[in-house]
């Protein structure tokens, strides 16, 4: 199975290296690994979602690298900022977007970078949070009690999280006694101000507790109450299972993991509640932009 891909650029002078690091940085690429040996150093900067686009025809970005982001025009200002040698200047694009190009230092070579069009018009004002985790913190507790399911429950969280953007060194991992002590815990980390969103994680199996019921209502409600009092998100992954089979299906790794969902949920309350939610105001008529509905046609169509 493909785990990453990754464009690599290895300039010659070590200015440029960091130069390169601290623009993608500047972009808003999370930092992901990054090393130091006596031949080389590198870092890798990741993006939400990366992959490989074929194509064929005519109207592609003339760019060694191809960089979809939410606004072209504030990325256009940081990489004039940054001193960078813009190419191609930010122009609307006949695919609805609105792209510039600039030429990495030491012949790393061309970056376009585009953001498509939104036109509110065309679309019912729908607000939620992204999936984007990068510069976000999140704490996550996870109780120790049937840790066979629950560190399945945190390897799924922590590889989400990872995978949405977030630093491995902006997580903050507390380990508790049982499902019993994770609001007190989830409490204290979401009072800190130092996590965007709190992800908590345990197992509670019917037949090992005769209070079954109490146990699971009194987490739920604690969980709760600690995400409405102290404002930051909470996400739910507290198995409660008839039986340990049931457990182990909650809690497989990728496929139906409730610790990888759980964790999802935090990133996108984290990415609504931190952007300070305003209902969208009805948009004035827009100009010369296409539709999203336009947009989808034309790229299915071709540049
Ligand atoms: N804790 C769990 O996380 N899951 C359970 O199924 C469970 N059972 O079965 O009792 C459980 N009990 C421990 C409880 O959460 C507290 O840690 C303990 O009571 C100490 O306060």
């Amino acid at each position: 199975m493909i785990k990453s891909i990754h464009k690599l650029l290895v300039p010659k002078r070590e200015a440029d290296f960091h130069t390169l690091v601290e623009f993608f940085d500047a972009l808003g690429l999370a930092r992901g690994e990054s090393w130091k040996g006596h031949r080389s150093q590198g870092v890798k900067l990741d993006a939400p979602e990366a992959g490989v686009e074929i194509g064929i025809g005519q109207g592609f970005p003339q760019a060694d690298l191809v960089v979809e982001c939410d606004s072209a025009d504030v990325l256009y200002e940081v990489a004039k900022h940054r001193g960078f040698k813009i190419a191609e200047e930010i122009a609307d694009q006949d695919w609805g977007a609105r792209m510039f190009t600039l030429e990495l230092p030491a012949g790393a070579g061309r970056l376009a970078i585009f953001s498509y069009h939104e036109d509110w018009r065309t679309k019912p004002q729908v607000g939620e949070g992204k999936l984007n985790a990068s510069g976000k913190r999140f704490g996550i507790v996870v109780s120790r009690f049937n840790a066979f399911i629950t560190e399945r429950l945190l390897a799924g969280a922590l590889e989400a999280l990872r995978r949405a953007g977030a630093r491995t060194r902006d997580i903050h991992v507390v380990r508790v006694p049982g499902a019993f002590e994770v609001p007190s815990a989830a409490r204290t980390l979401a009072q800190s101000g130092k996590v965007d969103g709190v992800v908590c994680l345990a197992c509670i199996i019917r037949g090992q507790t005769s209070h079954y019921e109490h146990l699971a209502n009194e987490v739920t409600r604690g969980i709760g109450q600690s995400a409405q009092e102290t404002g930051v998100p909470h996400a739910y992954g507290v198995l409660t299972c008839d039986s340990l089979e049931q457990a182990i299906d909650r809690a497989g790794l990728k496929m139906g993991n409730k610790g990888w969902d759980a964790a999802l949920s935090a990133v996108e309350m984290a990415s609504f509640i931190g952007a300070s939610y305003q209902l969208p105001v009805a948009s004035k008529k827009v100009t010369g932009r296409q539709s999203s509905v336009a947009r989808r046609k034309q790229r299915r169509g071709g540049h």
